[in-house]
Order: structure tokens, then sequence, then C-alpha cells
């Protein structure tokens, strides 16, 4: 049995030539490396869950929130196959002095900021997906 796509709201929080990203605990994506994010609730909008997503997993707060693009992935051969519908913002800190917190243990090995030009591996298949499509970290515009 098949379930609906879900969305989820990824965030592109870059702090000079360096963007967070975080190695999953969750099944999903196990021990790859994921910006931060999550699924968009009832009613919300992608900038607010952006917010809420980043302040949830990391303890940080952001600005300038902007719709960047978007991915659509399927992962069939999970135990629960899930087909998920990323929607990627660009933010900035809304304090440069904030550290990442791992305020979700049990979903995320710990946060650190990432040289854009040498990105851990292996990253988050929809990451990876909007790499291969083309789109670059650096320079987001
Ligand atoms: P939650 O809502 O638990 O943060 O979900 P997730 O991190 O598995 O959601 C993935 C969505 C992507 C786009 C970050
Ligand atoms: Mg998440």
């Amino acid at each position: 049995m098949t379930s609906a796509p879900v969305i989820g709201v990824a965030v592109i929080l870059v702090k000079g030539d360096t963007v967070l990203l975080g190695r999953r605990r969750s099944s999903i994506g196990h021990n790859t490396y994921a910006l931060p994010g999550g699924h968009l609730e009832f009613g919300e909008s992608f900038e607010k869950c952006a917010a809420r997503e980043v302040k949830e997993e990391t303890g940080l707060d952001i600005k300038d929130i902007q719709y960047v693009t978007v991915t659509n992935d399927v992962f069939s051969e999970a135990a629960k196959p899930l087909h998920l519908v990323a929607v990627y913002m660009r933010a900035t800190l809304a304090n440069p002095d904030q550290i990442p917190q791992t305020v979700e243990p049990d979903k995320c090995y710990g946060w650190d900021w990432y040289d854009g030009k040498n990105l851990p591996r292996p990253l988050f298949r929809p990451l990876e997906t909007l790499l291969k499509g083309g789109f670059s970290l650096f320079p987001l515009i």
C-alpha cells in the first residue's frame, strides 16, 4: 500500500562559504547529511515552516527567508516507502554569533558548518537530487 506524497521544507542556511548540515539519525536517509527542515504543517507558509523547523532542530533564529526551488524524490526501498517533495528556502542567521545546538538528538547526530566546495558525503537524497540537477549552493542567488 502506498501513501500520499509528503511536503518537507529544507533550509539552505549559509554562513560565509559554509552551509549548515546535520547527519540524520532518522530511518529515512539514516547517516546522510541533510539541511535542517521538516514536514510542512496544515495551513503553514513555507517561510513559517522554515523558521519553525530550524528553531526546533538547531535552536537558531533565521531571517531573510526566501523560496529557492523544489525537488521530488521517492524512497521506494524504505521499510515504509516515502514520496518526499522538498521545498528549499534560503535564509541567513538572525544573529551571526549563534551556535547550532542538537535540539533533537534522536533525529540528528549534530549540526555543523561545512565548506560549500567540500561537502560531506553521503548527502540526503533530496539534497543530492538538488545538486545533480545543476543547482549550486554557492553562490546562492
Ligand atoms: P521532521 O519533520 O521530523 O524534521 O522530518 P524530516 O527531517 O525527516 O523531513 C525531511 C524534510 C526535508 C526536506 C528536510
Ligand atoms: Mg528534520
